[in-house]
């Protein structure tokens, strides 16, 4: 039995377009800047984020390291949330290979960082203190529920930074998400911020690849970077087709992933026990919780599903992250919901 898998929108397979693709590449060595279906692909992805250049690599994670090490200096700080993909999942990378201090400020639930708090954290030039070089903020926003950070917010951090002479840099893995739930193209939401990294390989089905996008000099220096990490693809074509039919193929699908995220939380929405979070889903993420009675934790729940043949993710012992995707069709939907609530009902008592 394949199980109905929404631990993540990162379980995606790739589509028989993409497999298609990648079967036909066009291939050359990358290291080099060779390869030409790599180099559409950053042409695309520079386009589409509004910036003057792009660059693959292998992941999110990559791209915000990368990022992260082209703008900062050893003994610089960045300023993250505290929620912050870049901060919880990133085996802190930024401090153990590039020597870049992080200061975590408070992730309000809507995921934003408030701005006073901003203000507040800019260190003084001081010999004691780490100068504060950029602020990384995530679009949408996983840890706080897959919710959309405005552009008016995101011009307001912008804005703010550049007062101070600082950079910023936006995860935008899923940028896209954010883009179509407002209706507006990414590069609207891209354009405040100095650099930008988005995910090929989450809710857009791609296999492997993200990309960084900013100006000419910055890719530059990410480039070398990449060579630095160990992120020097050579015949990479064959991902980054997949990735250019990810581009033009399944970017306004995503709707169908929001308002199925939707309909599923409809369906649980009074099962035994489970408590949404207030406005959730903000797009394909439900995140929602186990009350207080509920006599299980998380991790029992998502065992039992298993069984059933579902799959959720249980991030804290009486919290679910629930991914939807373009795998996951109507069907899914019902089947997901029914064994939710038999589950339930069953461990409740
Ligand atoms: N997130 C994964 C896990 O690491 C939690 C997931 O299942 O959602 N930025 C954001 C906002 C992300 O959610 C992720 C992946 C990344 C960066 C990293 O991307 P990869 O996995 O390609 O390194």
């Amino acid at each position: 039995m394949k199980t109905i898998d929404l631990r993540s929108d990162t379980v995606t397979e790739p589509t028989p377009a993409m497999r298609e693709a990648m079967a036909r590449a066009e291939v050359g060595d990358d290291v080099y800047g060779e390869d030409p279906s790599v180099n559409h692909l950053q042409a695309m992805a520079a386009e589409m984020m509004g910036k003057e250049a792009a660059l693959f690599v292998p992941s999110g994670t990559m791209g915000n390291l990368a990022s992260i090490l082209a703008h900062c200096q050893r003994g610089d700080e960045v300023i993250v949330g505290d929620k912050a993909h870049t901060f919880l999942y990133e085996a802190g990378g930024i401090s153990a290979l590039g020597g870049i201090h992080s200061c975590q400020l408070p992730n309000q639930p809507d995921g934003t960082i408030a701005i006073e708090h901003l203000h507040a954290a800019i260190r003084p030039k001081d010999i004691h203190q780490p100068p504060t070089r950029l602020i990384a903020l995530e679009n949408t926003h996983n840890r706080c529920g897959g919710v959309v950070l405005s552009p008016e917010y995101c011009w307001q951090v912008a804005e703010f930074a550049k007062e101070q002479g600082i950079l910023t840099h936006l995860d935008g893995a899923r940028i896209f998400n954010a883009a179509v739930s407002l209706g507006i193209s990414a590069k609207e939401l891209a354009e405040p911020f100095d650099s930008v990294t988005f995910c090929l390989s989450k809710a857009l089905c791609a296999p492997v690849g993200s990309l960084i996008c900013g100006s000419q000099p910055f890719i530059e220096r990410v480039r070398r970077v990449r060579k630095q990490l160990g992120g020097g693809m050579r015949q990479a074509g064959v991902l980054a087709a997949a990735g250019i039919v990810a581009l033009e193929t399944m970017v306004d699908r995503l709707a169908e992933d929001h308002a199925r995220a939707k309909r599923l939380a409809e369906k649980l929405n009074s099962a035994p026990h489970l408590i949404l979070e207030p406005g959730s889903p903000a797009t394909n993420m439900i995140f929602a919780q186990l009350d207080s009675g509920c006599p299980v934790t998380t991790k029992k729940v998502c065992e039992a599903l298993k069984e059933r043949g579902v799959q959720v993710g249980a991030i804290e012992p009486h919290r679910f992250r629930i991914v939807v995707h373009y795998w996951i069709d109507d069907n899914a939907v019902d089947v997901a919901a029914n064994a939710f609530w038999e589950v339930l009902k069953e461990l409740s008592h």
